[in-house]
């Protein structure tokens, strides 16, 4: 028989039994080991109750997969409320990151035929492909200053650079120029105000930041310059293409970028237009460049690996005859490589729901409107799920096993990842300019862990070697 729902384990009960144990095991920055903690004490279904909001979570596949048929038309994940607020404090629209119901239907439907569908690929492929050339190019002019014929550093700057320049390039067809030796202090600017934008988020998951803006806390205030540079930045960025679009309407000649494809086919208001760019803009900056980050780490600790998938990407080279869209699908363990680095550091802890249906999980009743959370990176290094979690193996993703709900970083169903074409090709093009070029080392083998600051980061530092080939 189904279990009733108050059975499933969990302190949920003893909302100060946990806040204690999450005080104890300084779980703000520890979300996703505590996840791991809890599916090993509870098994693979508990119920929690942390802050003002109450979830179920799983960790199998089979249960990923009932969750996401019970997401309804219009699937609604956990409300970030330091993000609504912040819109609602300055009277700025909601893009479709927040939007729900038909509202975020009718605008993702729109956003998804310029953002995501096969028909645009080809269209953003030459564009990141520019932005790969001149990356190698700033890292051989590294490499020569340092006089050594190497250079040792931590990348991340880099790559936040790349990451922003490539999504730029992407959505106003134009390029900022980050890769240059002067920096626009305007673009660091907008980096910067990105990062402390999420640092200053997960505090606020539990506790509201109505409470905090009211009792003019610092990390509100600080979440507001953070935004405020936000849309500062992409609002110049979105007035000058369409002061240029007035100007000069678009020939037709070449792909103009999202934003004025957007502002040309004239389906949603130029407020929503501005809305979702703005978010895509911000969402295309620390998400690709620590994945990036990662892959280059993962990649250096494997030196043989590193080599193979270097070999098949020149032999891809060799045998797409210079046509880059046909390359990307000749380099299967290249992207095995990118969701292996995705199972071992997700950029997102979890993916959640809101169920619009009754379901059976585990053998437990969960009524409809219960916030249902799949833990991504506890299922990632599950050994039940991955055998032997702890290596890093892309070949797992080209043979063997089922991947039946496991490759699921970028989410899952209408509402996954809008950016994640882009974010696909812009890792793609850049790993391969990158290992054309360059050798990757780590001097020191330690291990590094991640931290939570709402998308998971390295803990400290990534140190790397680089060398010419
Ligand atoms: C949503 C992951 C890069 C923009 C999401 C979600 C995940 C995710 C897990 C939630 C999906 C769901 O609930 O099913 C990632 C990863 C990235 C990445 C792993 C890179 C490694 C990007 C980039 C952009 C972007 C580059 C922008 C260009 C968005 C937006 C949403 C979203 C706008 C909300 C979509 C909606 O609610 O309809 N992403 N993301 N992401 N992401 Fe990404
Ligand atoms: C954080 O408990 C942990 O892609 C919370 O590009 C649940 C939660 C809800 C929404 C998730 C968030 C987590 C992590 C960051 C995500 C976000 C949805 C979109 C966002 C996954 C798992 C992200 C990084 C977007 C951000 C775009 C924004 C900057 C405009």
């Amino acid at each position: 028989a189904v279990r009733p729902f108050n059975e499933i384990p969990g302190q949920w009960k003893n909302s100060v039994a946990n806040l204690y144990t999450f005080w104890r095991m300084d779980g703000l920055r520890n979300i996703h080991r505590i996840m791991v903690h809890n599916f090993n004490m509870y098994g693979p279904i508990y119920r929690e109750k942390v802050g003002y909001y109450e979830s179920v979570n799983i960790i199998k596949p089979e249960d990923a997969a009932v969750l996401f048929k019970a997401e309804g038309h219009y699937p609604k994940r956990l409300r970030v409320e330091a993000w609504t607020s912040y819109r609602d404090y300055r009277n700025r629209k909601y893009g479709v990151l927040l939007k729900d119901g038909e509202d975020w239907k009718s605008n993702r439907i729109v956003l998804n035929k310029e953002v995501i569908s096969p028909k645009v690929q080809g269209n953003f492929v030459p564009l990141l492909d520019e932005v790969g050339h001149d990356f190698v190019a700033r890292v051989y002019k590294k490499i020569e200053r340092s006089g050594q014929n190497e250079w040792t550093t931590d990348l991340s700057h880099e790559l936040f650079k790349y990451a922003l320049e490539s999504v730029s390039h992407v959505l106003y067809g134009e390029r900022l120029g980050l890769l240059l030796d002067y920096i626009d202090p305007d673009a660091q600017h907008f980096i910067d105000c990105i990062t402390l934008m999420f640092k200053t988020t997960s505090p606020m998951l539990y506790l509201p930041p109505a409470l905090l803006r009211h009792t003019g806390a610092k990390i509100w205030k600080d979440h507001v310059d953070a935004w405020d540079g936000i849309f500062n930045q992409a609002d110049r960025c979105i007035q000058s293409i369409y002061r240029q679009l007035r100007k000069n309407p678009d020939d037709g000649e070449k792909y103009p970028g999202v934003l004025a494809s957007l502002l040309m086919l004239d389906k949603l208001s130029i407020e929503d237009i501005k809305a979702s760019v703005t978010e895509l803009m911000a969402g295309g900056v620390d998400t690709t460049s620590i994945t990036l980050l990662w892959t280059l780490y993962e990649l250096a600790r494997h030196p043989d690996l590193q080599e193979e998938i270097r070999a098949e990407i020149l032999a891809a080279r060799i045998a797409s005859k210079g046509d880059v869209v046909q390359m990307l699908k000749m380099v299967p363990l290249l992207k095995g490589a990118l969701k292996e680095t995705l199972r071992l550091h997700p950029v997102a802890v979890s993916l959640q729901r809101y169920i619009t249906e009754d379901i059976v999980l585990q053998n437990y009743h969960i009524p409809a409107g219960t916030l249902v959370q799949l833990g991504l990176y506890a299922m990632g290094r599950d050994h039940r799920i991955f055998p032997h979690p702890e290596q890093y193996r892309p070949s797992r993703w080209v043979r063997s096993q089922s991947h039946y709900f496991r490759s699921l970083s970028f989410g899952f169903g209408p509402r996954q990842c809008l950016g994640r074409r882009i974010a696909e090709t812009e890792m793609q093009l850049f790993l391969i300019h990158i290992l054309e070029n360059f050798r990757f080392e780590k001097k020191r083998q330690v291990e590094v862990r991640s931290t939570f600051e709402l998308i998971l980061l390295p803990e400290k530092p990534i140190m790397l070697t680089i060398k010419p080939l």
